[in-house]
């Protein structure tokens, strides 16, 4: 058996301001990589844009960096062609809560095991800390001409509203508590939401380490597991109460494992997806020629 590694280090320099929120998710991200003892031909991490969407290039794993709000499209394509592998979508706000947002909603609706994590800073970094749709109603950040007019969306509400199974809150600079949140969330067996407070020190002046420090708690007597459809009901109620709190909770609110993922949705009408997925598809049959000269086509992927 190969050893698993545990440098997720791709040697690419990230170039993130001092002190950006996104250094600990990635410390994070590669700590719980390791403790999952998951191999890096198992993973895979796909982005959108903004200094967030930069992730991939930094962790020594199959990635892709995609278009403005389309991570999940490319994500839920991949799982749906090998559902063995693990896959991560890591985006900003903007990006998955402002124009990525049907594609959001869509994927809790089919409930394939992929785990979203949401960079939330509250502003479009990388364009210069524009109002993202986390931003609270009346908020003027450093770049903003005049305080915020749009009402906030809270991801936690969001997700659990579009039939997300599994939901979690972390804090940037809490590597421990981030790490074991990555890790139930990745290793869940369904769609989920890691919302993760990230400060953005260049462009917002609000939420600052201070601010989190004054304004989240930490779950302690919650439990997240649903048991029956009754326990369901109750658990979204529960979570509503939680997030009409004055203070931000931090933990996790949902693990609900009683609704069926989309590789048993596709299975379930098409007989051979179990056993031979697309990704398990023979290509070519004998010596006959492919169809396409994959070489000729995509020259730059062969090295
Ligand atoms: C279609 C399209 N429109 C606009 C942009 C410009 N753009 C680049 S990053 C960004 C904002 C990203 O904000 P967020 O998703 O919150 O990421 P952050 O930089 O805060 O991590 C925008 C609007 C783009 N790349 N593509
Ligand atoms: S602009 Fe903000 S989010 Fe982007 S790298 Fe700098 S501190 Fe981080
Ligand atoms: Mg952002």
């Amino acid at each position: 058996m190969n050893e698993i590694s545990t440098d997720w280090n791709s040697g690419v320099w990230p170039d993130w301001c001092p002190g950006c929120g996104n250094f600990g998710i990635f410390t994070a991200l590669k700590g719980a990589l390791s403790e999952l003892g998951v191999g890096r031909e198992n993973i895979v991490i796909v982005s959108g844009i903004g200094c967030s969407g930069k992730i991939p290039h930094f962790v020594k794993t199959t990635g892709v960096h995609t278009l403005h709000g389309r991570s999940i499209p490319f994500a839920t394509g991949i799982k749906a062609s090998n559902p063995d592998l693990k896959v991560i979508v890591h985006g900003g706000d903007g990006d998955l809560l402002g124009i990525g947002m049907g594609h959001l909603i869509a994927m809790g609706r089919r409930n394939p095991d992929i785990l979203v994590v949401i960079h939330n800073n509250g502003v479009y970094g990388l364009t210069k800390g524009q109002a993202s749709p986390t931003l609270q109603l009346g908020k003027r950040t450093k770049s903003l001409a005049f305080p915020n007019i749009n009402s906030a969306v809270n991801p936690i509400l969001l997700g659990m509203t579009s039939g997300y199974t599994f939901l979690a809150r972390s804090y940037a600079y809490n590597i421990d508590h981030l790490k074991a949140c990555l890790r139930q969330g990745i290793s869940h067996n369904g769609a989920g939401i890691l919302e993760v407070m990230q400060p953005c020190p260049t462009w917002n002046n609000i939420v600052t380490m201070e601010w989190v420090e004054k304004n989240t708690y930490y779950l302690e007597d919650w439990d997240p597991v649903v048991r029956d459809e009754e326990g369901a009901m109750r658990k979204m109620q529960g979570i509503i109460g939680i997030e009409s709190g004055e203070k931000k909770a931090l933990g996790t609110m949902l693990i609900d494992d009683s609704r069926q993922p989309f590789r048993e949705r596709i299975a379930s009408v098409y007989k051979h997806y179990a056993t031979m997925p697309p990704a398990k598809q023979e290509i070519q049959r004998g010596n006959a020629s492919l169809p396409v000269d994959v070489e000729k086509t995509f020259p730059n992927f062969f090295v």
